[in-house]
């Protein structure tokens, strides 16, 4: 069989794309994600923003797949390149088959269409959750320039903490800090709460975007959270932590005898100065 010079390219582009540091990240944390049961079907997504100088030696920029048009425009993010998992691909899938499941993206210049690069195959489209994602990258980046991930999933114990605690930004965060000492540590910029929305949607995108301008994790009633971070470990970690936190508290309060006590707010201002973090207004009496 005669294989051509573009398809031999083409070959060593794939083989080489995927021992991309980013493509690696991205299948163990789907991974990783699938095995701690928070993407169920094809629950979650993620949107990682990559440079131009991180894709070039694995891709020929000036080669595109296909040209998607955008409902909602972004020209904050024009010439912009993500990595992103695909609509409806399942995040148990994706470490064998990234090509399928996976997609490397390019806003155009005017942030009114995306050019795919690589991946997305048999037509697949980004994430059903592009405006989320996107609308977040925008407002996270005006406020922490070395932003870089948006991951979503479906956090076991932090969906189920949304039907047994008060819906309360404050109580909610100040709930979560006392369940586990490290947790003011880890997010003291607390946790945004939106009212139940239909996802998928421009207004949803809007709402966590906003709640995104002062915390990095907001939860989404019901059906799971939103993280943003500057790598793929911290925003993995700081999911973790809060649903830790949240496991604890479904695990005390099933407990019989109920809860003996709490670590003070005193305790907790402590732990922030000794840490050199600023907790969030209003959460702690003190
Ligand atoms: O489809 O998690 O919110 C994946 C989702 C939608
Ligand atoms: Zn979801």
């Amino acid at each position: 069989m005669m294989i051509n010079e573009n398809e031999i390219k083409n070959l060593m582009i794939k083989d080489s794309l995927l021992a991309a540091p980013f493509v690696q990240e991205m299948m163990a944390a789907t991974y990783n994600m699938w095995t701690l049961g928070w993407d169920e079907r094809n629950g979650g997504n993620i949107s990682y923003l990559l440079k131009e100088e991180e894709v070039t030696p694995f891709l020929d920029i000036k080669d595109k797949v296909r040209t998607a048009i955008l409902e909602f425009p972004v020209p904050e993010l024009a010439n912009q390149y993500f990595i992103v998992t695909g609509s409806g691909k399942y995040f148990k899938n994706v470490k064998d088959n990234p090509g399928d499941c996976l997609g490397i993206i390019r806003v155009d210049g005017k942030g009114n269409s995306i050019d795919i690069l690589w991946g997305l195959e048999n037509d697949g489209k980004p994430t059903s959750e592009l405006p989320s994602h996107f609308m977040s990258h925008i407002a996270r980046l005006k406020v922490d320039k070395n932003h870089r991930i948006i991951m979503h999933n479906h956090a076991t114990n932090i969906l189920a903490m949304t039907f047994t605690h008060e819906l309360d930004e404050k109580s909610f965060t100040k709930t979560l800090w006392q369940m586990c000492t490290e947790c003011i540590v880890v997010f003291p910029d607390g946790l945004g709460i939106l009212p139940w929305m239909v996802p998928g949607t421009d207004e949803i995108g809007q709402c966590t975007a906003e709640k995104m301008l002062d915390h990095r994790l907001v939860i989404w009633p019901f059906h799971g959270i939103f993280g943003a971070g500057t790598t793929m470990d911290e925003t993995f970690g700081l999911i973790e932590t809060a649903e830790k936190a949240a496991q604890i508290y479904t695990l005390i309060h099933s407990h019989q005898g109920g809860v003996k006590q709490v670590i003070t707010d005193q305790e907790l201002a402590d732990l922030a100065k000794a840490f050199g973090v600023t907790p969030i207004e209003g959460v702690l009496t003190i």
